[in-house]
């Protein structure tokens, strides 16, 4: 194997297209006969986290985890793909401290909430506005867009790359830096 490990870090709000960016990614990437292994909130939460909930230390811890986790893919030299919410800096800044700090690349899903909502892929946001789920990311808890990504990914309601193009935004920087 000769491949430089990295992790690449998708944040953004619940029905931003996380998921789906990591599942187009690691297509293209095992396309291109390059390792990589997706790290989903939303699947985790089903075992490895399954005993955390959405309160924000639980959410802290949820971040935790999956950091030392994809930390040791990146080791072993795999191209880790992690998408959760992630809705706190300090979270997210302390999982790329466990790391050379290259190696930890943060794509932001910029989608206006207002288009998350609209959309509501699941119907977590009207639950939310409802009063039926609590402590719901944008609704009645906070998100905390990054700083300093290294890549943006912009929807709006009059443009919305396909997941192919997302995945090609991300496969151009991992390019360029040499991970590919
Ligand atoms: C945010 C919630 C909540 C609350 C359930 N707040 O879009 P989804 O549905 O399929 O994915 C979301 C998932 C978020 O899990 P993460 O592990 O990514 O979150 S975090 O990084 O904040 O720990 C959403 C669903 O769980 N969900 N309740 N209250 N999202």
């Amino acid at each position: 194997l000769n491949q430089k490990g990295c992790v690449v870090w998708i944040t953004g709000l619940s029905g931003s297209g996380k998921s789906t960016l990591a599942c187009s990614l690691s297509r293209e990437l095992h396309s291109r006969g390059k390792l990589s292994y997706v790290l989903d909130g939303d699947n985790l939460r089903h075992g490895l986290n399954k005993d955390l909930s959405f309160k924000p230390e639980d959410r802290t811890e949820n971040i935790r985890r999956v950091g030392e986790v994809a930390k040791l893919f990146a080791d072993a030299g795999l191209i880790c793909i992690a998408s959760l919410i992630s809705p706190y800096r300090k979270d997210r800044d302390a999982c790329r401290a466990m790391l050379p700090y290259a190696n930890f690349i943060e794509v932001f899903m910029n989608m206006p909430l207002t288009l998350c909502e609209a959309r509501d892929t699941k119907g977590l946001y009207k639950l939310a506005r409802a009063g039926k789920i609590k402590g719901f990311t944008g609704i009645d808890d906070p998100y905390e867009p990054p700083l300093n990504c290294e890549i943006e990914i912009q929807q709006t309601d009059g443009f919305c790359p396909t997941p192919g193009a997302m995945a090609a935004q991300v496969v151009s920087y991992l390019e360029e830096k040499g991970y590919l």
